[in-house]
């Protein structure tokens, strides 16, 4: 993506767009890294010239590099199951207190840390780690730094200090060692290599320090006009809470699995996440990948709070048949199953709708921070059936958009830190065409069926 800055607003335009497709091979599912590193080299091939460039990416992963400064072995996906059983493992060892009160991070099972665990033999070979979007900056420009968003996910982060978190990584037996000087959004982290400067035709660009992790420029640039708002960071995930200016650490924020992730600007990004359109996407896989909007008209008609699931249940997070665990969801809870695609997808729509609603009611009274309206952004914000299901089951007013946030929040940082613009969320209010919905229907029916699911 390219942003140009004018006066009174930013435009975006998609210069390039590459597939992003995991491979299992010997039974380990790995990212392609190498292929994505070549989509961004194709992308600024194709940008021409820019002033400044930054990179996002998900959360949790990373490579390791040995004392060469080589990349050992390739990334393994979160989705993989090698961490399978670590977390309750070292939980127990630990403490799930003692972890939370230093890290504030949620409990999931891909988490760094425990991936780390259960990736013993490349950490004895390994001299730095890397996340993902620090990975594709040492490759652009030679330069190793770990910037603090995608730090903050680690489980290796210190969120009271604001530094790694040395004391939990020795009791761990990881050397902190190979963790690299933490940058801030905003910070510069290096020029091209000469070889990438030639290879792209663009010469003494700088890189800079974003909020590398995707949830964190996308809430970066949610257009709230005040304090008192939700977001729903809309996309593979759902990122569902709040801003909030320090960290919640007590014992009822860790039980209720809320994370304390590190946003913009020494913000914290309270929120939970929610197994979000995943879901969606892998039965459109199943069944071949149908047109979505016909898919979404036929589930806007069908029957309302047929089957309901939790889409935070585990069974729904590796890749896989996921019409068929549905159906086993169903049968396990007493429910029938949806019958065919538009009830189906009617279902994972209201339960995501219920789980928004069950995390927007934990994060406002873990934090005591109150709402008025909920900003939907990312791909999601398009789903204008999913939009209206969240003002309704929540009650409150939704304001979907912008689509493009992460991308937009990645931009901002680095046109700020050239002092091109100040207010980031502001010119994303003046740029970007905002969608609202209204809560409207039966608020007593989503009560219920939020009942039915608390009673799974
Ligand atoms: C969203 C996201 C989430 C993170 C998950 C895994 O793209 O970055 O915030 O929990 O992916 O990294």
């Amino acid at each position: 993506m390219t942003a140009r800055i004018h006066a009174d607003r930013v435009e975006l335009s998609e210069v390039h767009r590459f597939a992003n497709r995991p491979v299992r091979a010997a039974g380990t599912l790995h990212w392609d890294i190498l292929s994505l590193y070549q989509g961004i080299l194709d992308g600024l091939r194709k940008a021409g010239p820019v002033g400044s460039i930054g990179i996002d990416s998900w959360a949790v992963d990373y490579g390791l590099l040995d004392s060469s400064g080589r990349l050992i072995g390739n990334p393994v996906h979160y989705r993989d199951d090698r961490s399978s059983g670590v977390m309750e493992r070292v939980v127990a060892e630990v403490g799930a207190s003692a972890m939370y009160e230093v890290s504030g991070l949620q409990f999931l099972p891909f988490n760094t840390v425990y991936q780390l665990m259960a990736d013993r033999g490349s950490l004895e070979r390994a001299e730095t780690l890397l996340m993902i979007p620090d990975l594709l900056t040492y490759w652009l420009t030679a330069s190793i730094g770990a910037e603090v968003t995608n730090a903050s996910t680690t489980g290796l982060y210190d969120v009271r200090t604001g530094d790694w978190a040395r004391p939990l990584m020795s009791r761990l037996g990881i050397p902190d060692t190979i963790f690299p000087p933490l940058r801030r959004p905003g910070s510069p982290a290096g020029t091209l290599r000469p070889g990438v400067a030639t290879e792209t035709g663009l010469t003494s660009v700088p890189v800079i320090a974003v909020a590398s992790h995707d949830t964190a420029s996308a809430v970066a640039a949610v257009p709230a006009a005040g304090p008192r708002f939700a977001y729903i960071s809309s996309g593979t995930w759902s990122l569902v809470g709040v801003e909030l200016p320090a960290p919640v650490l007590t014992d009822e924020s860790r039980t209720a699995n809320f994370t304390n992730e590190a946003g913009l600007d020494g913000t914290t990004r309270y929120l939970r996440n929610v197994m979000g359109l995943w879901i969606l996407q892998e039965c459109l896989r199943a069944w071949g990948d149908p047109e979505l909007s016909g898919l979404l008209a036929a589930a806007e008609r069908a029957r309302p709070f047929g089957a309901l699931i939790d889409p935070d249940h585990p069974s729904f997070l590796p890749p896989g048949d996921m019409p068929g665990r549905i159906a086993a969801y169903c049968e396990r809870t007493g429910q029938r199953a949806p019958s065919g695609p538009a009830e189906v997808v009617r279902c994972v729509l209201e339960s995501l709708a219920l789980a928004y609603r069950r995390a927007l009611g934990d994060a406002v009274r873990l934090s005591g921070h109150d709402v008025k309206v909920i900003h939907i952004v990312g791909g999601g914000a398009r789903n204008a059936l999913l939009c209206q299901m969240t003002a309704d089951a929540t009650g409150l007013p939704v304001q979907a958009g912008p689509v493009e946030a992460a991308a937009l929040g990645n931009a901002l940082v680095q046109a700020r830190a050239q002092g091109l613009v100040s207010d980031i969320r502001e010119l994303v209010r003046r740029s970007e065409p905002i969608t609202a919905y209204e809560p409207s229907g039966d608020q007593t029916a989503w009560s219920a069926a939020a009942g039915r699911l608390s009673g799974h």
